[in-house]
């Protein structure tokens, strides 16, 4: 195993990396910015390093820096967690051709998971299902684009190969605004990706947004570990997960899954991977790959009782998956909700001390956060400051559990949305299960 791992990231997921770092036995190096300096996991780390200053670009996203931290600790792998870095297909190769490990899959297939239009065509190749769509990038040609969407029919989406999470998207409805909205589109990627190349799909319009979680070895070998539903979000932020997606049954589960373990393992896909589907009346369709450990891996963890940050360290080390696809079970059911410091009403950030922090507990209750009383939550990083989860062998119990749990837990001091996760807890249709991508934005304006 590893003797040293530095963990490139901050907050609840560095926490998280290091917990299961320690129980590996791996020395661990904290890298910080000076925002940083009163973490938690900077304080637990054997080693820390000041990396820069507050802002991301000069600390969190600064290549050198990190790999600097990396060689003057003599540790032998960096883990990247999730945002900042983690699925720089340049700073994987930067970290490799310094000698050290990158915990995450070769440089190679991030690049081409980044490029939305080679992932959907390495997805179709492969057999996973995709949205019909242009199976390419559109062409400068507007009558052959007005027979690509009349082919697909409207309405379509016209989506940037460089983008993804939802940036540089246009709906359109009719051939009249098609013309137009591509050109308005392939503008506006070339201005945020610097890549203008844009792709069309068909728009569908109350998808559930379902994801299946993998693990490749990197030499052929992959598995899945079942489903997650995300399908409850605003502008494009993820509010709460659960895991597995109700109604999905195990018949669905195992087609769509064997489909991504295949495509894994024609790609060699190495680590921790996520496919992203949109569900509709009873279809699976591939629209993103995600490179990277997931915010909300915490529901698979629980509901297979695999630990996902665990084999991502065993796979990048050359130990393989702990497990076949046999010994994967999904047993119960998870929630979890994203505890932001943001103000209930506007949801713009609200940052500032802890005055005091009570966590929740009782059977079932995880709380996966940095923060304690008198932390002092800083104004440049995103507003998530720590993940609730709940889990029950039943989803009433997991409810029951979650809407428990949120009534404990106290976060003095600053302002969060707490209360939006408690009326979620009480609302019908939530309870139902099921809801879709629409869902919480149309509850919010029905209660504005
Ligand atoms: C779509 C779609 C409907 N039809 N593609 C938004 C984020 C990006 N990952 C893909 N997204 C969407 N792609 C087709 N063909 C609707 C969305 C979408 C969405 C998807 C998942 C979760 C939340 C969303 C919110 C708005 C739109």
């Amino acid at each position: 195993m590893f003797n040293k791992v530095v963990i490139a990231n901050r907050g609840e997921i560095a926490l998280r990396i290091l917990r299961a770092c320690k129980e590996l036995g791996i020395q661990t190096v904290a890298v910080y910015s000076t925002a940083d300096r009163d973490l938690l996991h900077v304080r637990l780390a054997d080693e820390a390093v000041c990396i820069g200053e507050a802002s991301a670009s000069e600390s969190y996203l600064n290549i050198p820096a990190i790999i600097s931290a990396a060689e003057i600790t003599d540790a032998n792998a960096i883990h990247p967690g999730y945002g900042f870095l983690a699925e720089n297909a340049d700073f994987a190769e930067r970290v490799e051709n310094s000698g050290f490990v990158f915990i995450g899959p070769r440089a190679e297939t991030i690049r081409l998971m980044g490029d939305k239009v080679s992932a959907i065509a390495a997805m179709k190749q492969a057999g996973v299902p995709c949205v019909p769509g242009s199976d390419g990038p559109l062409p400068d040609d507007d009558s052959e684009n007005l027979r690509i969407a009349k082919e697909i029919g409207y309405p379509v989406i016209i989506k940037a190969s460089g983008g993804g999470g939802g940036k540089g998207m246009r709906v359109v409805h009719s051939e009249a605004a098609l013309i137009n909205a591509i050109s308005m589109a392939k503008n506006e990627a070339e201005m945020n990706f610097k890549n203008s190349t844009v792709y069309m799909e068909k728009f569908l319009e109350t998808p559930r947004h379902i994801e299946i979680q993998v693990l490749g070895d990197g030499e052929g070998k992959a598995i899945h570990l079942g489903e997650r539903d995300c399908s409850m979000q605003r502008r494009h932020q993820k509010v709460l997960e659960e895991a597995p997606a109700p109604g999905i049954t195990e018949k669905q589960r195992h087609q769509v899954g064997k489909r991504c373990v295949r495509a894994c393992e024609e790609m060699r896909y190495r680590g921790a991977g996520t496919f992203e589907f949109l569900y509709q009346e009873g279809h699976f369709y591939f629209i993103e790959m995600n490179t990277r450990i997931q915010v909300e891996h915490p529901v698979t963890e629980l509901v297979t009782g695999v630990d996902l940050i665990r084999e991502q360290l065993r796979i990048a080390a050359g130990f393989g998956l702990s497990r076949k696809q046999s010994e994967i079970r999904l047993k119960g059911h998870a929630i979890e909700c994203r505890i932001n410091a943001e103000d209930p009403v506007k949801f713009t950030p609200s940052p500032g001390t802890i005055q005091m922090y009570h966590p929740p507990g009782g059977p079932g209750i995880r709380m996966d956060t940095h923060i304690y009383s008198s932390y002092k939550v800083p104004p440049n990083y995103d507003s998530m400051i720590g993940k609730l989860i709940s889990y029950g062998s039943t989803r009433e119990i997991a409810l029951a559990r979650m809407r428990n749990a949120l009534d404990e837990i106290i976060i003095d001091g600053i302002k969060t949305n707490i209360a939006l996760h408690q009326r979620l807890m009480h609302d019908g249709y939530f309870n139902e299960g099921g809801t879709n991508i629409h869902y919480l934005e149309k509850k919010l304006a029905q209660e504005d």
